[in-house]
């Protein structure tokens, strides 16, 4: 058993699978069994190349084999780190036949979060393209390799320079594989986080696989769909609300798009006749722009989702009618709880909600903060637990007893309302995160970052409002001497290696931060400071 890893207790087991949730099948299973039934259909296109179901399964066996035969064993942790190609899903798959794990980390992760990612998972590889999106991935492998002593890997899709080419681990397929069981840990997936270092979030066979067959069927999936794929697919709602996996599940096609923007985007779902994607709000934004002048034949959609954010009712009221077809508010969290608005809702609950619970066996409650109970219609804490809600991150004990209640409940750090429908609406949040159009930051973990500067007293990060983005992050700083600029420290927090979106949008300078009465930073008032000062330069620009 993996230290740090809690399994779930014996009775919520016994109780998802007499409730028929939990269904036993694992990713291995059910890949196997579409590669035998589903055949020759298309499981994955990049709109030039195609990759049948047979195909991808036969491949994920040869890779599985290679993987075995370089000695990575059942439960080992490989951090992966791939854009959106066909490989994804191969080292994904023979992964999961192997019994290894993957550990989900985004391509605009960079050295400090992925050094992390390795050295906490103990992984012992690292798998990368070679350049994507113009970033050399084996250079920022070179140093992570260095700094992490249990990677003996680094394995590279496409020109490998002097690390392992995942094109040669492809062989002979070997019977048998190693037992695994769905009850096993699958991967880890990524908290958005609001402590200092983000958390690792296990997931088992039985409840993702759960969570993919129910959203499979709310979102009416089958072996017609074609799903474009625009934001990252490591990314849980890409991955799972339905996303890519639950398209492998339905047995329907993945169209791949490298990057989201309309230029590729459209003209796939023109060629390759797409009726189902996800977008987050910002993007959704991009897309209705860019409908008003381009020209595709994008006729063939059926549904587009918003999530990952909040989709104002401007937006929301906008995508049915651009693209004359379906909008779907999706809310969820890569922990687990996912709501979607159905697709025969009316307009008032597709444009004003994000959605309900997609089981009925999730359990959420709203509460005020002494965690009661309050009556349908009071904004409050929402907090869940049920057949696909974890019961606690990896190895993090002492964050454990914080973030999960007494009685099993995963505390969202949303402040959300139920509507009399049982419909969520998300008013706001009381976690200490911004979420940058879908990209979540947690402030405490970047204010560390710049609290290892030596002229930095104090640091606090706060959002602040944006027409397009929803939020960007606001920090304020105490500096020892008055010489800091915004420019040295976004310089700063670069040279350190962190994904780009967690580096503030602003710096703010002050003699002195905003106290609670309990002594604590007051961030509703450096949010508040902040917000006049955005309004005080838009009068000055009129
Ligand atoms: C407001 N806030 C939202 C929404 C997520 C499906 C969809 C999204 C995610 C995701 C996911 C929101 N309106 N529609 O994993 O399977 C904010 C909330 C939530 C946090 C989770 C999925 N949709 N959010 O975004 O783990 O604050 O998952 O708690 O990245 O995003 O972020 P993440």
């Amino acid at each position: 058993m993996l230290r740090g890893y809690k399994p779930w207790p014996e009775d919520l087991k016994r109780y998802y699978k007499q409730t028929g949730c939990w269904n036993g099948e694992t990713f291995g299973g059910f890949l196997e069994k579409q590669g035998r039934e589903m055949n020759d259909h298309i499981a994955i296109t990049d709109g030039s190349e195609v990759l049948s179901y047979r195909e991808l399964n036969n491949r994920v066996d040869q890779l599985a084999a290679g993987f075995m035969q370089m000695g990575i064993v059942k439960g080992d942790r490989i951090v992966l780190q791939l854009p959106n190609i066909f490989e994804f899903f191969e080292v994904c798959f023979a992964l999961f036949k192997i019994g290894a794990l993957p550990v989900f980390s985004l391509p605009l992760h960079r050295k400090t979060e992925i050094s992390y990612f390795c050295a906490f998972t103990e992984a012992k590889a690292y798998i990368i393209p070679d350049i994507y999106d113009r970033f050399d991935y084996r250079e920022m492998a070179r140093e992570v390799k260095e700094a992490v002593p249990s990677l003996e890997h680094i394995i590279v899709v496409g020109d490998n320079k002097d690390f392992t080419a995942l094109s040669n681990l492809y062989v002979s397929a070997i019977q048998p594989l190693p037992e695994v069981q769905a009850d096993d840990l699958a991967f880890f997936q990524l908290s958005g986080g609001s402590t200092g270092l983000p958390k690792l979030i296990p997931r088992t066979h039985n409840e993702y696989i759960y969570s993919l067959r129910r959203s499979v069927e709310v979102c009416e999936l089958d072996h017609k769909t074609n799903y474009l794929a625009v934001l990252p697919v490591a990314h849980n709602f890409t991955m799972s609300s339905p996303g890519v996996f639950g398209v492998l599940y339905a047995g329907g096609k993945i169209v791949l798009s490298k990057y989201p923007s309309p230029d590729l985007a459209f003209p796939l779902i023109e060629r390759e006749s797409v009726d189902f994607t996800s977008l987050v709000p910002p993007l959704a934004i991009v897309w209705l722009e860019a409908r008003k002048r381009r020209s595709e034949d994008l006729s063939s959609l059926k549904v587009i989702q918003v999530g990952g954010a909040k989709c104002s009712a401007e937006i929301a009221k906008q995508i049915g009618p651009a693209f004359n077809c379906k909008l779907q508010q999706v809310f969820g969290m890569a922990e687990g709880l996912v709501n979607y608005t159905r697709l025969d809702d009316c307009d008032e609950l597709v444009i004003h909600t994000q959605g309900k619970p997609m089981s009925k066996y999730d359990d959420i409650r709203i509460v005020d903060e002494e965690d009661r109970e309050l009556p349908i219609g009071s904004t409050g804490q929402l907090q869940a637990k049920g057949p696909y809600t974890i019961i606690g991150y990896f190895n993090a004990e002492e964050h454990n007893g914080k973030a999960f209640t007494t009685d099993g409940y995963y505390r969202t750090g949303d402040l959300v309302k139920l509507t009399k429908e049982g419909y969520v609406i998300v008013e706001g949040r009381d976690k200490d995160q911004i979420n940058r159009g879908g990209e979540k930051i947690a402030a405490e973990e970047v204010e560390n970052y710049l609290l290892a500067h030596n002229n930095i007293l104090d640091a606090a990060i706060v959002s602040m409002p944006d027409k397009f983005l929803g939020e960007r992050s606001c920090a304020f700083i105490i500096q020892k001497h008055d010489e800091l600029s915004a420019k040295d420290l976004k310089r700063f927090l670069q040279d350190r290696g962190i994904a780009s979106f967690k580096i503030p949008d602003r710096f703010e300078f002050v003699d002195r931060f905003p106290y609670t009465a309990l002594g604590k930073v007051s961030k509703k008032n450096l949010r508040e400071i902040i917000i006049e000062k955005l309004n005080d330069e838009k009068k000055v620009h009129y």
